[in-house]
């Protein structure tokens, strides 16, 4: 159940959507066009989770903020009425989930069923900055014809969405996924090896997007043993994130792996070949998945999941599978603001001897001594350094 802040965003949200495809409407009294494209797999190379709040303008953060505290009041006045009133009672048409995406295509699950829909010509995305309509988990309105094809009439307000830069207009931005919970960051113990700064990186980008992080180290059949596996994660225990030790092969992990994806949405990231699709496997047999053989010569995996789609497991679970991502940037994030994604730097950083400290050479850096007493983990510590020279000033 929405709580009562959730129903009066969505409330203000929603209104918003109306008002502005009202004027969408007004405007396009011609003839609706209808955008039909190929089926076409897209490349999924260095996505990237940017906070979807930077693209707002200056003050409207503020602005939506007071507007949302009205849309509660008032709420709070007709709560009686609100419990009545559907959402979009003025957009007509059955409800549905985005499950996977092409360009101009997409698939909705309706019900029990999933139809192939194009998208309303007159929906636009670049007003919002984005370059795409529609995104894995996105709802949406459609309509139907007699023939059973559907038409994407409205995409209804995100909760949260997974976005990266656009590969040919960078100043707009990409949402792979809407709607999600939270980003399970899996990595391989071996084959290919874990790959601690990817795993920083992931957990910036949740953080940013406002996803709940969970660390999955999967193959741990390939260790020596689970303490050797934990050792290395410890530092990532001690600062309160979930891991969870998992192998697809053995079934090791693989409860627990149910219990944290269980009522959630959740996004599966992590390289290609870490065994992303074996863990979904191994949650719900039967599921159908393309799991890749890793080449051996490179240690790496080949791309074998070849488009974004959400899968439903049992219990209220959505999961969505990535393909495999040899990139992870931080789009807009400057080198000033990445100490804020490290806790333990923070948790410090008054200490140091100048307020604007990069704590990567300057003296009475208490982020060195910390690190040089062993209060701070050399690997985060060296995460940080080699990320801080990777971004712009
Ligand atoms: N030893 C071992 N091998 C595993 C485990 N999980 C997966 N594998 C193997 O790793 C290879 C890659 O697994 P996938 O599940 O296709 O990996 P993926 O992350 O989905 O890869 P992409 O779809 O390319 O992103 C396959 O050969 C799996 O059999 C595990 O826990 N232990
Ligand atoms: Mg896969
Ligand atoms: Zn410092």
């Amino acid at each position: 159940m929405p709580s009562r802040e959730e129903k009066a965003w969505r409330h203000y949200r929603v209104d918003k959507t109306l008002r502005q495809a009202r004027k969408k409407i007004k405007r396009n009294r011609k003839r609706k066009r209808v955008r039909r494209k190929s089926w076409v797999a897209e490349d999924w190379d260095d996505l990237d989770c940017a906070q979807t709040e930077r693209i707002v303008p200056r003050g409207e953060r503020e602005r939506q903020r007071r507007m949302w505290t009205s849309a509660l009041e008032r709420l709070e006045e007709e709560t009686s009425l609100a419990a009545q009133v559907p959402l979009v009672a003025e957009m007509e048409g059955p409800h549905g989930v985005v499950i996977e995406v092409s360009t101009g295509l997409c698939r909705v699950e309706l019900g029990d069923r999933t139809v192939l829909c194009a998208v309303r010509g007159t929906l636009s995305a670049e007003d919002m900055g984005f370059t795409n309509i529609v995104a894995v988990g996105d709802e949406v309105v459609v309509s139907l014809d007699g023939a059973g094809r559907g038409v994407v009439e409205a995409v209804l307000p995100r909760r949260s969405a997974l976005v990266r830069p656009d590969v040919f207009r960078s100043h707009l931005q990409q949402v792979v996924v809407a709607n999600a919970d939270q980003l399970l960051v899996v990595s391989s113990w071996q084959d290919p090896a874990i790959w601690l700064e990817l795993i920083d990186r992931y957990l910036i980008s949740a953080e940013r997007n406002g996803l709940l992080p969970v660390i999955c180290v999967n193959k741990v059949d390939l260790a020596e043993g689970l303490a050797a596996c934990r050792a290395v994660l410890q530092p990532y225990l001690e600062l309160g994130y979930q891991v969870l030790f998992t192998s697809a092969l053995t079934g090791e992990g693989v409860g627990d792996l149910r219990q944290v994806l269980s009522g959630q949405t959740t996004v599966l990231a992590g390289l290609s070949g870490v065994g992303k699709s074996s863990l979904l496997a191994a949650v719900q047999p039967g599921l159908e998945l393309r799991i890749g053989a890793v080449s051996s010569r490179h240690h790496e995996g080949r791309h074998t999941t070849a488009q974004v789609t959400m899968l439903r497991l049992g219990m209220g679970s959505s999961v969505v599978d990535t393909p495999g991502i040899r990139e992870f940037g931080l789009g807009g994030l400057r080198q000033a603001e990445l100490a804020g994604f490290y806790s333990e730097i923070l948790a410090v950083a008054d200490s140091c001897q100048f307020a604007d400290c990069s704590h990567i050479h300057e003296p009475g850096c208490a982020v060195l001594l910390a690190v040089r007493r062993g209060q701070m983990s050399p690997a985060r510590y060296h995460n940080y350094k080699t990320i801080y020279h990777s971004l712009p000033t």
